[in-house]
């Protein structure tokens, strides 16, 4: 089934996930959604507040064949080292594109579809994607790590799409 993406500045992007107490038929009923919309938007990753679910759930996929989801669930960061900038990019900001620093490295902890606790260490794009998709089940959008100028610009222009939309 695919879900409605909330867009900024909407305030239900501003929230706290909780964490899954466990990991049952509905929360992979949930993933199965969330694949289904990220691939369907078409994204690289997606976090369950960005379809108003208050939840610390994460689906990915960086491949092109759209063959290879990972879903991390109540994710942590356990290091995180050096720096990268890259170009960001999110569902919920549609058409901005601008580039952020964040970590280059991180070591990730989360539970798998099953429950099952992994480790995993990342860099580059997929080091970038944990970090943004961590920071929306925390209420946090990447365009917060620009330009109050800037910000008020996407706004603005977010604001007047949502106004036509209507
Ligand atoms: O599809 C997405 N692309 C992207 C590109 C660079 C850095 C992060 C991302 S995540 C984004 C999907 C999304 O909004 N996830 O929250
Ligand atoms: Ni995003």
């Amino acid at each position: 089934m695919l879900l409605q993406i909330l867009h900024y500045p909407d305030p239900r992007l501003r929230r706290k996930a909780e964490p899954v107490g466990a990991v049952t038929d509905e929360i992979r009923a949930l993933v199965s959604d969330m694949a289904e919309t990220m691939y369907n938007a078409p994204g690289i990753g997606l976090a369950a507040i960005q379809v108003g679910v208050l939840k610390r759930v994460v689906v990915l996929d960086l491949s092109e064949e759209h063959n290879r989801l990972q879903v991390f669930i109540n994710p942590e960061i356990r290091e995180s080292e050096g720096e990268q900038i890259m170009e960001e990019g999110c569902l919920s900001v549609p058409g901005v594109f601008e580039p952020v620093t964040r970590a280059g490295h991180v070591r990730v902890r989360a539970l798998d579809r099953e429950g099952r606790p992994f480790e995993l260490e990342a860099t580059g794009l997929l080091a970038t994607c944990i970090q943004h998709e961590i920071d929306h089940l925390d209420g946090k959008v990447f365009v917060d790590y620009l330009s109050r100028l800037k910000q008020q610009r996407i706004r603005k222009k977010l604001e007047k799409h949502q106004r036509l939309a209507m």
